[in-house]
């Protein structure tokens, strides 16, 4: 087979950049390991920037999200029994964000890849890059007992952290930056009314916890664990007495509980990979950059990279002007590392870190008073919180 781009993953970087190029008329298939159906099972991110809105208006998927999405203008911080709104559009100049579950915003990607007829090829195993430094680079995949050669012009990236194009770039190109957190998030999703109209972020002296939602009928709730916890450590009701602990009184007091549908645990990693080019390779999303989940910039730091990737596609193949694609590395790591800091300083200001000695707790504590206090500091935080620009 032969394509002009090749994409590996078909996850929300890869599916997004694959219906933009169509949309233009740039050839591509999408190769992905699992089916459809194991994608869409997977209950991730809910915060969409406004420019990543933007973005999938633009690929023509954007008219569920409009409908059943919901602009949110502000979230709260709670601390102890206090609770406190930072009012994001009143700091950006009326900029807001969409609540959006991942999983919706994927279906509606493969939706709209089958109604274009794109190619997007499911259940691929062993999937190869090569000649990645030359002019032809190609992929190989096994299907059966087939080997499928696919050759193209570039190849994407987008497999996500565990994928395959990241481990092809060698070692001594490549450098790596990591930080673990001593804790993760147990989620659960629930059939029950969100215990508030928007998020609230909440500190407490039991660890931190999020209410957030995926609609008016379906919460999402988190509360920070030891990494040595297990789902299986934790019933539905263990969690909801934990949550309600780590929430303001008032608010516990209106939480619907009720059976969970879906419940795990993500670790807390930063990372990054660079540079995100190898030869015409270009990796793309949770394949060359990881944050915590905590300032939700995790899908959106993957759309910003979609974005400058497409541009630098579309001006190659339709102006023959190469540019973007040379400054992709360093433009999109760029804005990389400003969502690294914003998830960082998110994650360090709310949570309740294990091995602080008192200093460090006053100094969290000092942070937290100072946002309040300042309006240029709630502006910071709700500039990046809606989202930088491209
Ligand atoms: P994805 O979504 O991981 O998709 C990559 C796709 O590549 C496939 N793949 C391969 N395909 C072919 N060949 C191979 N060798 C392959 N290896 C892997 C995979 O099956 C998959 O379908 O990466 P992408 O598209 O870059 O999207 C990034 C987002 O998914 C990610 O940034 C967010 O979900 C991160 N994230 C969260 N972000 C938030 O903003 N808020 C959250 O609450 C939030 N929760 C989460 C998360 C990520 C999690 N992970 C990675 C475990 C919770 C979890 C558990
Ligand atoms: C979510 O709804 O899953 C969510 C929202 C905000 C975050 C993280 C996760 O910061």
């Amino acid at each position: 087979m032969k394509t002009k781009v090749g994409i590996i993953g078909g996850g929300p970087s890869g599916l997004l950049l694959s219906q933009l190029l169509d949309l233009k008329g740039i050839d591509n298939i999408v190769l992905e390991k699992h089916s459809r159906e194991y994608v869409l099972g997977r209950i991730r991110a809910g915060v969409l920037e406004h420019g990543f809105a933007a973005l999938m208006r633009e690929a023509q998927c954007g008219e569920r999200m409009d409908a059943e999405g919901e602009i949110h203008d502000g979230f709260y911080i709670a601390e102890g029994d206090k609770k406190r709104r930072v009012d994001l559009a009143g700091h950006t100049g009326g900029n807001s964000v969409m609540v959006y579950g991942q999983t919706e915003l994927t279906r509606d990607l493969y939706d709209a890849r089958s109604k274009m007829g794109g190619k997007v090829i499911h259940n691929v195993e062993d999937v190869t890059l090569h000649d990645l430094k030359s002019d032809a680079p190609h992929i190989t995949y096994r299907d059966g007992d087939d080997i499928i050669r696919i050759d193209c012009d570039y190849v994407i990236g987008a497999d996500g952290f565990h994928g395959v194009s990241r481990k092809s770039i060698p070692k001594d190109v490549l450098k790596e930056y990591e930080k673990l957190y001593p804790f993760g998030w147990l989620g659960v999703l629930s059939r029950t009314k969100p215990v508030s109209p928007e998020l609230i972020y909440a500190k407490s002296d039991r660890g931190f916890a999020l209410c957030s939602m995926r609609s008016q009928v379906l919460s999402r709730y988190y509360i920070q664990v030891p990494m040595s916890d297990k789902v299986e450590d934790w019933s539905d009701d263990a969690f909801w007495a934990e949550l309600k602990a780590r929430l303001p009184k008032e608010v516990a007091a209106e939480l619907e509980t009720g059976q969970s549908i879906e419940k795990s645990i993500a670790p807390l990693r930063s990372f990054v990979a660079e540079p995100m080019r190898y030869g015409n390779l270009f990796l793309a999303g949770d394949a060359a950059h990881i944050v915590p989940p905590t300032g939700a910039r995790g899908l959106n730091s993957a759309a910003s990279d979609i974005y400058y990737l497409y541009h630098a596609l579309l001006d190659h193949y339709k102006d023959g002007d190469d540019t973007g694609l040379e400054n992709y590395s360093e433009k999109a790591l760029a804005r990389i590392w400003k969502a690294q800091r914003f998830s960082w300083w998110m994650t360090t200001l709310l949570h309740k870190f294990p091995d602080n000695i008192p200093y460090d707790d006053r100094l969290q504590q000092t942070e937290m008073d100072y946002l309040f206090s300042s309006e240029a500091a709630l502006t910071s935080l709700a500039e990046n919180y809606v989202g930088l620009p491209f």
